[in-house]
């Protein structure tokens, strides 16, 4: 019900941004756009210059990678609508635009119209289910490479680390004929005596304690912000890139209890059969599976139903 209620709020707007448009479709195309993408907050920041509009309101449609049709398509497709929206254009023909796009974070090409033209601005939006993933226990600590991506002649800079809520930062530590010191507890410097010769850099890594808030298996991500960087002497702002992490803290779960409960008993037997049944109402989450998976065969069956209910005699 209620996402009938807010798809017929989504076509109701577009129909309503489709009446506004109208007489702009097939307005000549302005020049590219200049599209950023911000995984850690999923959002998307369109801009450019659309003369033809100066003044006006441009409506902006930002279809989902599985969006293949023209604009007039769009009406039909509104599912795969990732965010849409109007947005006032300048004097001049400025034009800035932010979304979120929360719900739909997929890797892939994004196709976004302006005002009905579709734009040569497609582009792909980082999944963090892509970045290097580490496996850590709930309460140990784990080291982060700081990677600087091409990098040659790289010889130092500052950089801001963020992290989720799961992840205490305990300090840095230099890699190999690198140094990394701390400015305050989130922005470090990283230096060498010797500039790197080319690739990928690893200055450093960024060392956390991992925990987890509840019972079960959380996830949490790390990225490096570098505000300037040093090469051949001559400081640079902006445009290089780190390596982001992803981060698997993993509970200690007991052998058969499938609750989490910290016991195995009856409950664990009757909830792994309602899993299995498929009338638990919900899936289990990746540590219910380790704590169910007891034969040691990584397949979740009944088999390992009788072994738990043979730890409950
Ligand atoms: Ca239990
Ligand atoms: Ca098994």
């Amino acid at each position: 019900m209620k996402n009938k209620v807010k798809k017929g709020l989504v076509v109701i707007l577009a129909l309503c941004m489709l009446l506004t448009m109208v007489p702009v479709i097939g307005a000549s195309a302005a020049a590219d756009l200049d599209v950023e993408t911000n995984w850690r907050d999923k959002s998307i920041s369109i801009s450019g210059t659309l003369e033809d509009l100066a003044g006006t309101q441009a409506s902006v449609f930002v279809m989902s990678p599985a969006f293949s049709g023209g604009f007039m398509d769009i009406f039909t497709n509104m599912d795969l609508v990732v965010a849409a929206g109007q947005v006032p254009v300048g004097a001049a023909g400025e034009f800035a635009y932010t979304c979120s796009v929360v719900e739909s974070v997929a890797a892939g090409n994004y196709t976004i119209f302006v005002n009905g033209a579709a734009y040569g601005a497609s582009f792909t939006f980082a999944d963090a289910t892509d970045f290097p993933n580490y496996y850590v226990k709930d309460g140990d600590t784990v080291l982060i490479p700081i990677i600087i991506q091409d990098c040659e002649n790289l010889s130092g800079g500052i950089a801001k680390v963020n992290y989720d809520s799961n992840l205490e930062l305990l300090g840095y530590y230099g890699a190999d004929g690198w140094m990394v010191s701390s400015k305050d507890s989130d922005r470090f410097l990283f230096a060498t005596g010797t500039a790197s010769a080319s690739g990928d850099v690893t200055v450093g890594y960024a060392i956390f304690r991992a925990s987890v808030d509840g019972l079960d298996d959380v996830m949490a991500l790390v990225s490096f912000d570098v505000e300037q960087a040093v090469f051949n002497s001559e400081i640079v702002v902006g445009g290089v890139e780190a390596t982001p992490a992803r981060i698997n803290i993993e509970v200690d779960v007991l052998a058969g209890d499938v609750n989490l409960d910290g016991k195995v008993d009856l409950l664990d037997v009757v909830l792994l059969m309602q899993f299995l049944a498929d009338t638990a109402g919900y899936e289990m989450s990746p540590a219910q599976k380790r704590a169910a998976e007891v034969t040691g065969n990584a397949i979740i069956d009944t088999a390992d139903v009788v072994v738990i209910m043979q730890m409950c005699l």
